[in-house]
């Protein structure tokens, strides 16, 4: 008697509304690292179709005797798969945009379920963007497999070469062969996109701020492939990226205006491709502020004293005049930079 071949350790998340298909820029959650099927297009055949991400497989022998566990070939989580009703596949699928050269790689895994004559097959191939199946790069069955339940394929990598720059789909499926029943299994992990085409950058700006203060720059980047972006920026443009972040603070604290200053962003993605971009720092000159005190009195041979304060953002010399209505010589005071001034007379 047949044996149900395999057995679901882990089921962490099932998905069962298929995902829309959009087009994106390269592989997204193509390890399934998010722990869900995001990124990714799904249909399960009827009568026990099914995708979900998993953990682990176990294998069984036609005595239902566990025989082989796999484990994620990437990370933690993969895709794994269920065929349904003879001759439908249930599919797991994900559009890219490329260019020409571009590779495509990941790893699939088929685990034969049923005996000859039912001839389950599992596939990874990848279509154009209209529909046309280019090539197979994964193919395994049960025949292939010997037609004996438990036996596997073990995590193979396959790879693909796009010819052209533009929109394909990356598609793995499995299918029951003559009757729905005895699934066996397919899994995919690891899918990556890798290729030449550049990263952008962009650091933002026209930024303006005033001297003694700081402005905060805002760094735009992407990567064609879809994966992380790295932003470091060199503030004293000296060719030297030493400040990390996508929002960072440029500061005018040092710098007298009216001045101006480039700032430098570079953007590295996960592969090690990398852009550049600049921006222009307009630093503005602060007018400054006195107030001279209040009025006051005094009679003739008293003393009198009155204070004021200033304000100057910058750190450059700062000079206050008093006139006190006699000769400019003899009522000039001068501080450097100091927040206030006083005299007695
Ligand atoms: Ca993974
Ligand atoms: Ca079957
Ligand atoms: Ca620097």
């Amino acid at each position: 008697m047949k044996v149900w071949g395999v057995i679901l350790s882990i089921m962490l998340i099932l998905m069962l509304a298929a995902v829309p298909l959009s087009t994106l820029a390269a592989a997204s959650n193509g390890g399934f690292e998010t722990g869900t099927l995001s990124g990714w297009a799904t249909y399960n055949a009827p009568n026990g179709g099914l995708v979900w991400i998993a953990q682990q497989l176990v294998a069984q022998n036609s005595s239902g005797t566990p025989i082989a566990t796999y484990n994620a070939k990437e990370g933690l989580y993969f895709a794994a798969l269920y065929p349904g009703d003879a001759g439908v596949y249930t599919t797991i699928s994900q559009n890219c945009t490329v260019g020409a050269g571009d590779t495509i790689s990941g790893w699939a895994l088929f685990i034969s379920e049923d005996e000859t004559p039912y001839n389950d097959n599992g596939q990874v191939v990848v279509l154009n963007s209209s529909g046309i199946e280019l090539a197979t790069l994964f193919t395994a069955s049960v025949q292939s497999l010997g037609g004996i339940m438990g036996n596997s394929t073990g995590w193979t990598n396959w790879t693909y070469t796009f010819p052209a720059a533009g929109n394909y789909t990356i598609e793995a499926r499995v299918m029951n062969g003559v009757a729905a029943g005895y699934p066996s299994m397919m899994a995919i992990d690891g899918v990556t996109i890798t290729g030449t085409a550049l990263p952008t950058a962009n650091a933002g700006g026209h930024y303006i701020v005033d001297e003694g203060s700081t402005v905060q720059l805002h760094g735009t980047g992407t990567d064609p492939y879809g994966g992380a972006i790295t932003y470091t920026w060199d503030l004293d443009n000296d060719g030297i990226y030493d400040t990390p972040g996508q929002d960072v603070y440029f500061s005018a604290a040092s710098i007298a205006g009216p001045d101006t200053r480039t700032v430098n962003l570079k953007v590295t993605t996960s592969n090690g491709n990398s852009a550049t971009s600049s921006a222009t720092i307009t630093i503005n000159n602060v007018i400054p502020r006195v107030n001279a005190g209040l009025d006051g009195s005094v009679t003739s041979g008293a003393t009198f004293h009155t204070s004021g304060t200033f304000f100057h953002p910058d750190t450059t010399i700062c000079t206050v005049t008093a006139d006190w209505g006699g000769p400019i010589s003899n009522c000039d005071i001068i501080y450097r930079h100091a927040q206030w001034w006083q005299r007695s007379f």
